[in-house]
């Protein structure tokens, strides 16, 4: 005797299929490559695509946040030496290779080892590039919340503030949250809230892939404003 057959198996309704917002946002993320490396503004080429930049305190996590956006290990260098990142890096997205956004990972500030003369040299650089770069589409600030906003962050608000108000996209990631509880995360959260002035604030964790698919998602409506 054959076993009865039992109903065909019910295709599986939580795979993400290519109509779910936040994979095809990773997906997009996940093309990520490395475009060039700039010393200074001057050497930054010119380019047709929104640009995204990661600014914060050295050690925030920004190469870090940038390698688990893309999925990718080793995009951005990430290390627990702070003041690894000198240069401004730069990275095309866009799937089949044609670019359609980059990323910027940029040097952290506030590192205190750092010379006096480098420090200034730097935000320098920083002020220019926040003030000056043309296709500046949305500036990602990242920030240990243990520490909270320094006043080398508030300086780079009131810095930008202006653009901002020109529409230039803002959001606050609070980084490393794994290391807060649930309660601690909550209060970062809104103490955040009330600094950022009412802007987009996220907590987010590379090790617990905390706000990835949200912060993903957010940076694709940000680049491609006519699908949103
Ligand atoms: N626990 C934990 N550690 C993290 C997280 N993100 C980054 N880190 C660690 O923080 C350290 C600094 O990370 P980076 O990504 O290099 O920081 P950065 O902001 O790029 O630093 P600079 O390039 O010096 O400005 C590294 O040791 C990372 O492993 C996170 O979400 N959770
Ligand atoms: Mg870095």
């Amino acid at each position: 005797m054959t076993k009865p057959e039992g109903p065909p198996a019910a295709a599986p309704t939580t795979r993400p299929g290519p109509t779910d917002p936040a994979a095809m946002a990773l997906g997009w993320m996940h093309t990520a490559r490395f475009l060039t490396t700039a010393p200074t503004l001057e050497f930054l080429p010119p380019h047709d695509h929104p640009e995204i930049a990661f600014v914060g305190r050295s050690n925030a996590g920004k190469s870090t946040c940038i390698n688990t956006l893309t999925q990718q290990k080793r995009l951005a260098f990430a290390s627990k030496t702070p003041g690894r990142t000198q240069s401004i890096n730069l990275f095309s997205l866009g799937k089949q290779g044609i670019t359609d956004a980059v990323l910027a990972d940029l040097p952290g500030y506030g590192y205190a080892a750092v010379p006096k003369q480098d420090k200034l040299r730097w935000q320098q650089v920083m002020a220019n590039y926040l003030v000056s770069r043309e296709n500046l589409r949305a500036i990602v600030l990242l920030c240990d919340p243990r520490h909270g906003l320094t006043e080398l962050d508030e300086i780079l608000l009131e810095v930008i503030r202006p653009r901002v108000e020109e529409g230039l996209k803002f959001m606050l990631l609070l980084t490393k949250a794994d290391k807060l509880n649930r309660s601690e995360q909550a209060k970062a959260l809104s103490i955040a809230r009330l600094q950022a002035g009412g802007g987009e604030v996220k907590l987010f964790s590379a090790l617990k892939k905390q706000g990835v698919e949200e912060t993903a998602l957010q940076l694709w409506k940000w680049t491609h404003p006519e699908t949103a």
